[in-house]
């Protein structure tokens, strides 16, 4: 056992156990004390032989931690570390919600406490209360996840927090790190540059990629975009076309289906104008038709598309109707990345019956974690075309690259 200096009123505490540790804490601090954060180390020598692993407690005795139900000042809230420190410590923790398999088991916060009695004389100690029976709550979630997750190595348990940071499901980060603990040797398992490798290999190995549209002059090639509203197609085409015509120097043309906004026709009509490419507006299958003869002696045809909800249905069987008119070469499903993992699958599954063959993902310059991109990457058959990162015409977009992407997804670096 043993105890550190004391900084201003905060003061930590090792045991053996928590049970050990929260006696120290209230026999020094008094039963009011917050428990600021809780985390596992480990012991010295023999421990570390054996495997077993120390508590540790920083508590306070007049600190006020900010809840964060309320928002407000609140006399004990449960532990949650700054986060500065867990980065470089022996075993990292992170500010990440209750699941976090970082505490030892143990009931034992609930016990730091005033006596009923003085909670009735006094209302602020019925909020301490409160505040002491969340602390209860967090300690027994974590107690739970650590069960599930029996002596994780700490780098495993880095990727781990790691993969949360970065916004992937605690569930598939569990998975992924599980899946790599069983293919690690012990020395592998010590060196975590070789598992961060590892990791960014296994989810680049999810990503599937195709080749950008490939244009060769005098083959009309027809590629429509398609998606949800407002997630980049307009966009995404005047980029297209900017490339395909201000630098590969080839013959370009625009056809937009969109009429049910007047406003999405002069949007494209005027990223047309600024190219300085041919038009075409399309409400009919029969004009489709008409549109294409005229477009005929061009290198690539790009195709605008209303943006449409994957739940109305009549709207998506409008639209497959049109594209089959077109007999396009490629179908590309353009989605956002902010969006949410539910909402990424239900609309690529939709998508994919309206015959979308590849897939572009806009706006990863927007979100703050990527990680919801991994259920759908891992599940959608549609292999990746292009990424875009912004919203300059025709700068930014990329080829799909599974390695920049995958390190995007792992909060490695940005796209872009
Ligand atoms: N940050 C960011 N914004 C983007 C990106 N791509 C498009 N946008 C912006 O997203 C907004 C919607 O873009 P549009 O191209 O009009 O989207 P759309 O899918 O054609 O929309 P609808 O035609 O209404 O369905 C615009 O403000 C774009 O500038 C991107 O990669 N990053
Ligand atoms: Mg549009």
């Amino acid at each position: 056992m043993n105890e550190d200096r004391p900084m201003t009123d905060i003061r930590t505490y090792r045991a053996g156990s928590l049970q050990e540790a929260l006696a120290l804490v209230r026999r020094d601090l008094g039963p009011t004390a917050a428990v600021l954060h809780t985390r596992e180390v480990r012991g010295g020598l023999l421990r570390w032989l054996t495997g077993r692993r120390d508590v540790e407690i920083v508590a306070s005795s007049g600190i006020r931690v900010p809840s964060r139900w309320s928002g407000s000042a609140s006399p004990t809230r449960a532990p949650h570390s700054t986060g500065t420190a867990d980065r470089q410590g022996t075993a990292p923790t992170r500010n990440r919600g209750e699941t976090l398999p970082r505490a030892a088991p143990s009931a034992e916060p609930a016990r730091v406490r005033e006596p009923e009695r003085e909670a009735v004389r006094d209302g602020g100690d019925l909020r301490r209360q409160v505040d002491q029976l969340r602390t209860l709550v967090d300690s027994l979630c974590r107690q739970s996840s650590r069960s599930s997750q029996p002596d994780m190595p700490e780098t495993l348990f880095r990727l781990f927090t790691d993969l949360l940071d970065a916004d992937v499901s605690e569930e598939l980060a569990r998975e992924l790190v599980e899946r790599m603990r069983s293919g690690a040797s012990p020395d592998d398992l010590r060196d975590g540059l070789l598992l961060k490798a590892r990791l960014t290999r296994m989810v680049e190995e999810e990503i599937g990629t195709r080749e950008p549209i490939l244009v060769t002059p005098g083959r009309r090639r027809v590629v429509a975009l398609v998606g949800p509203t407002g997630v980049g197609k307009t966009t995404t085409i005047a980029k297209l076309a900017a490339n395909f015509h201000l630098r590969e120097h080839r013959r370009v043309g625009l056809i937009t289906v969109d009429t049910y906004r007047i406003a999405a026709v002069e949007q494209l009509r005027t990223y047309a104008e600024i190219i300085d490419l041919p038009m075409e507006v399309v409400a009919t299958p029969r004009e489709m038709r008409i549109a294409l003869d005229r477009l005929a002696d061009l290198d690539l045809v790009l195709m605008d598309t209303a943006g449409r909800s994957p739940r109305d249905d009549v709207k998506i069987q409008e639209l497959k109707s049109m594209l089959a008119e077109s007999r396009a070469d490629e179908v590309h499903l353009v989605l956002s990345a902010v969006s949410s993992v539910s909402s990424l699958k239900t609309t690529a599954g939709k998508f994919v019956e309206v015959g979308a063959n590849a897939l572009v993902l806009t706006k990863l310059d927007e979100a703050a974690g990527l990680g919801n991109l991994l259920p759908l990457l891992r599940t959608c058959r549609l292999p990746l075309s292009y990424l875009t990162h912004g919203q300059n015409v025709p700068d930014d977009i990329q080829g799909a690259d599974r390695r920049a992407l995958a390190r995007a997804v792992l909060g490695m670096e940005a796209i872009g």
